[in-house]
């Protein structure tokens, strides 16, 4: 581990974690049983967290799939605070990947930062737009992102960054904790409790959000490999799990533990009142099921 020098600048050899508060926070866990972080407002310095990543030059992808309706509904707001809010000082690049590249917004970016649009092909089922997610980003990481960036992150759309959502949350393999299940009983966790399905499982450490994961690309490709054969080993079987990809994504990281959680104030629903939640860093968008999932 390192220290910081005189003229504020940070050693190579420091290691952030170290600098993280784990006592910042009370009433709430910050760190997992596994000694993961979980990430919560107050608990690390966001000065020192960009310092040392624009040092190390560290890179981030965040992909997206704007397919269908979702395209007009929820793509220009959840770039537009992308740009206000996320991982501002690195170099970002943005994943689009959507059925009709021509309608994608015009954007004006920031230094650093760039947008490149793949074009997917529109699932006839809804089940199945989110869950051929998967197979798209092992392959996108593996043909391009991994050339380019050290971390992907892989969002729902349907949300808007309303706060920092920085560099403190780049970890080798980042889950986040869900906003509706991290204070009910472990009982009332939505994991799929169908043996046939590959995404069985009775009990685990958390109950994880889909609409958010993250890590070095390396990590997020088996994660999405993992998640993928699940799938695709339950449709042979006939089976779908759950909540679909959301419940292959818990079995992965009950399998194979993040090393970084970020607490719900990283994707909150701002229906929800809760003290705990000092900033709602991004938010779930206004569901409008009626007309969006009409296919
Ligand atoms: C999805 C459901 C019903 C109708 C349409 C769609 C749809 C999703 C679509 O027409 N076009 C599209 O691009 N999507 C993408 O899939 C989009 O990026 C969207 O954010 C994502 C997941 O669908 P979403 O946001 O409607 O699902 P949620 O918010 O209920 O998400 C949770 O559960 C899902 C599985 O059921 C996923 O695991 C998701 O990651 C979770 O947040
Ligand atoms: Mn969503």
């Amino acid at each position: 581990t390192g220290e910081v020098t005189g003229e504020g600048k940070i050693r190579q050899s420091i290691n952030l974690d170290d600098t993280l508060d784990y006592r910042a926070r009370q009433g709430v866990e910050t760190r997992t049983s596994w000694k993961a972080p979980i990430i919560w407002e107050g608990m690390f310095d966001p000065i020192l967290y960009d310092q040392m990543h624009i040092q190390n030059q560290s890179s981030v992808a965040l992909t997206v799939f704007a397919v269908g309706k979702y395209l007009d509904a929820y793509l220009k707001t959840f770039l537009i605070s992308a740009e206000r809010h996320f991982m501002l000082g690195l170099q970002v690049t943005y994943y689009v990947f959507t059925d009709q590249p021509d309608k994608v917004p015009h954007i004006d970016l920031g230094p650093q930062r760039s947008l490149k649009v793949i074009q997917v092909e529109k699932h006839s089922r809804w089940q199945d737009i989110s869950m051929m997610r998967m197979k798209t980003i092992s392959d996108t990481i593996e043909s391009e992102i991994r050339h380019r960036c050290n971390y992907v992150f892989c969002l729902d759309v349907d949300q808007e960054f309303k706060g920092r959502f920085g560099s403190e949350a780049l970890g080798d393999s980042v889950a986040l904790v869900h906003a509706y299940f991290y204070k009910l009983p472990k009982d009332m966790w939505s994991y799929d409790k169908n043996p046939k399905s590959k995404a069985y499982m009775e009990y685990g450490d958390y109950y994880y959000h889909a609409a958010l994961f993250g890590g070095l690309c390396e990590h997020v490709k088996s994660l999405a490999d993992h998640c993928f054969l699940g799938i695709m080993e339950d449709k042979l079987n006939d089976v779908e799990a759950l909540w679909h990809d959301e419940s292959h994504l818990n079995k992965y990281f009950w399998l194979h533990k993040p090393t970084r959680l970020l607490s719900p104030e990283y994707c909150w629903d701002q229906n929800n009142i809760d003290n705990d939640i000092h900033v709602a860093r991004l938010i779930w968008a206004e569901k409008h099921y009626d007309t969006l999932r009409d296919q």
